[in-house]
This record gives C-alpha cells, structure tokens and sequence, in this order.
C-alpha cells in the first residue's frame, strides 16, 4: 500500500511510504531467520534511526575507506558523471542515507541546469525525511520525492520523468546482495530505464583481507555496535531478551567468495525468547547468527553482473589507489 503526503507548505517535498519496511516484516524476518539453523537476520534491517546513525559514524571511522574513496571520485568527476546527457536531468538513488555524497552531484547539475529532481529511496523513514529537509533547506531549486521503501518494492511508484534520468546505487549498497539478487535487482532498473537513461553503481572492489577486514571491524568498537543493533531493535520492538553481552561481532573476508561474512557470535550456551513472536530458541556456545554480506568485485564480476542484467558498462571511474570504482551503465538496445 503506498501513502502519500505533501508535507507542510513545501510544494517541493512528497514523501511516498511502502509499508513493506513496517514491523510486520522485521517481525517475519526474524522467525524464518531463527527458527532454523544456520540462522540469520537479513542485514536491512540494520537501518533503524539508531543503525542509521551507527552507519553514519562508520563513514567517518579510519578503517573504513569505502565512503571517503567514493567520495574522492565524486570531487573530481561530478561534472563529468552528470554530463552524460543534454540538460536537464533528473536524479533517482536508492539507499540515499545522509545523500552526502549526492550532495556532489546534486551541485554538478545545479550548475548546469537551474531546476532538479532528486527522487531519494531509503528504508530509514525518519531518516530519510529529515535528510530531505536539509536537502531542500540548502538547494533552493531542488524538490525531493522521498520514498521510505525497500529498493525491490520502490520500482513501481519512482515518478516518470521527461527528461533523462539518473539512477544511482551508490556506496556499494549493492555488495549487500547474493550476485543472483543483485543481477535480478539490476534488470529490474534496467526494465524501467529509457534508452538515454543511465544506471550509476558504486562498487566496492577486490583487495588485500589486511584492508577489508578492519573496515568491518573497527578498533573502537562501531561496527561492532551497529551489528548487534539487529538484537537490540528485536529487543526493542519485538520483546526478545538478546544479552548483547554474550555474542561478539566477527567479519572475516572469504577470499573464495569474494566477500566479507559478518556474524554474531554466541559466546555462551543460551536460550533466547521472543514474547511477540512466541518464539523460542536454543543457541550453542559459538553458534553464528549471521547479519551480512558484503561483496567485493572485480572487473569481470562487474561485467557479468551487466550481461545478466541486459545493461552495457559506459564508463567507469576508481579513486587513485583503485580501492572503489564508479560504474556507468546504460541499457542494451
Ligand atoms: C552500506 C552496505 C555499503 O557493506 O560496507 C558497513 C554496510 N556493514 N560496515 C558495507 C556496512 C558494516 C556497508 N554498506
């Protein structure tokens, strides 16, 4: 069901809502994800206002360079990611967060046309509005489309545009997918993608374990927090007794796969109840609940990611030590 509003006087914000993102589905989640084993909780559900602040302070640690090398590509070549086609543009990003490296692109077209739309699709409700107000606050000839949505869902109701649009899917967010669902995921944009639309990924790439671990592992501890803010928001809102004390974060990089694997540890035999979900469940002593994947790629992934998706690579960008790389894709003829 979607919902829409036109907050308040400001003629330049809608926000649309998706109730997919609401209790319910954490609530299911969570059984199908703990009433098995190997268990595990999908790692979306991090982002709560409170795992949403969490990742904001992780783009800011030293171990992890993820942001800060998208981040260098986008200060030297907005201007060039934004000229892929004659003025105006539209702009769509799914999994906006804080939109603070949008913000770079956002000025590149401002600088090229007088008017933009930015339609900005994240599953943090509350975050996602106030981000929008701040955006609005500072780019007097920006209107936003906030959608709080899970990005599968928002396909359906991102708003047509008469001119080219620009999807983005920044950050690695994509790394958190199976390659089967990212690949699914893509044709999906692609199937609503106009031949001179263009798909912009950020993608986080192949490297040495000695940088990509501590960047999920950080000596202060954030990391840390923001994983077993999954237990504390099912503590929260589903009246589970998790004693964030007995399990430890691990996230070790699987050099097969390709790809960090982020788990909580059960450091202890336990038994843990979920009074909403009249649930149950036996843990042992280092039984993982695993929280997340995060894909590394290399240039061969990125191309059969492409085929499969029926999208051809346009361009590409990295940052100077080719850590993070910026793809451009548009759709196959
Ligand atoms: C927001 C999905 C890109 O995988 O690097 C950061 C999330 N998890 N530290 C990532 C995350 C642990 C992040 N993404």
């Amino acid at each position: 069901m979607v919902r829409t509003s036109e907050l308040g006087k400001d003629k330049r914000l809608k926000v649309l809502r998706l109730d997919s993102n609401q209790a319910p589905d954490f609530a299911a989640a969570v059984r199908a994800g703990l009433s098995g084993t190997p268990k595990s909780i999908p790692s979306r559900f991090f982002y709560d206002d409170i795992g949403s602040d969490l990742f904001e302070q992780i783009t800011e640690l030293p171990e992890y360079y993820l942001t800060r090398s998208e981040q260098s590509i986008f200060e030297e070549r907005a201007d060039t990611i934004v000229g892929f086609a004659k003025k105006p543009i539209s702009l769509v990003e799914f999994g906006s967060g804080s939109s603070k490296k949008t913000r770079l692109l956002i000025e590149a077209a401002l600088r090229q046309q007088a008017a933009l739309s930015y339609a900005a699709v994240d599953i943090s409700e509350d975050y996602l509005e106030s981000t929008a107000r701040r955006l609005l606050k500072d780019y007097p000839a920006l209107s936003v489309t906030a959608i709080a949505s899970e990005y599968f869902d928002s396909l359906d109701i991102i708003p047509q545009a008469n001119c080219p649009r620009l999807f983005l899917f920044l950050g690695s967010n994509i790394g958190n997918l199976e390659d089967d669902e990212a690949q699914r995921f893509l044709a999906r944009i692609k199937s609503s993608m106009a031949s001179e639309d263009r798909l912009l990924v950020g993608m986080d790439l192949e490297k040495d374990a000695s940088i990509i671990e501590p960047a999920y592992d950080d000596l202060e501890g954030i990391t840390a927090r923001f994983d077993k803010n999954v237990l504390a928001r099912a503590n929260r809102e589903l009246g589970a007794n998790f004693d964030l004390d007995s399990f430890v974060h691990r996230a070790r990089y699987s050099q097969v796969r390709s790809r960090v694997e982020v788990a909580l540890i059960s450091q202890r035999e336990q038994d843990v109840s979920i009074s909403e979900l009249d649930l149950d469940f036996h843990l042992s002593l280092g039984e993982p609940i695993h929280t997340e994947i995060s894909r590394k790629y290399g240039l061969e992934d990125v191309q059969r990611l492409a085929r499969g998706a029926g999208l051809t690579l346009a361009d590409r960008w990295f940052d100077s030590q080719n850590w993070f790389g910026l793809f451009m894709f548009k759709p196959d003829l």
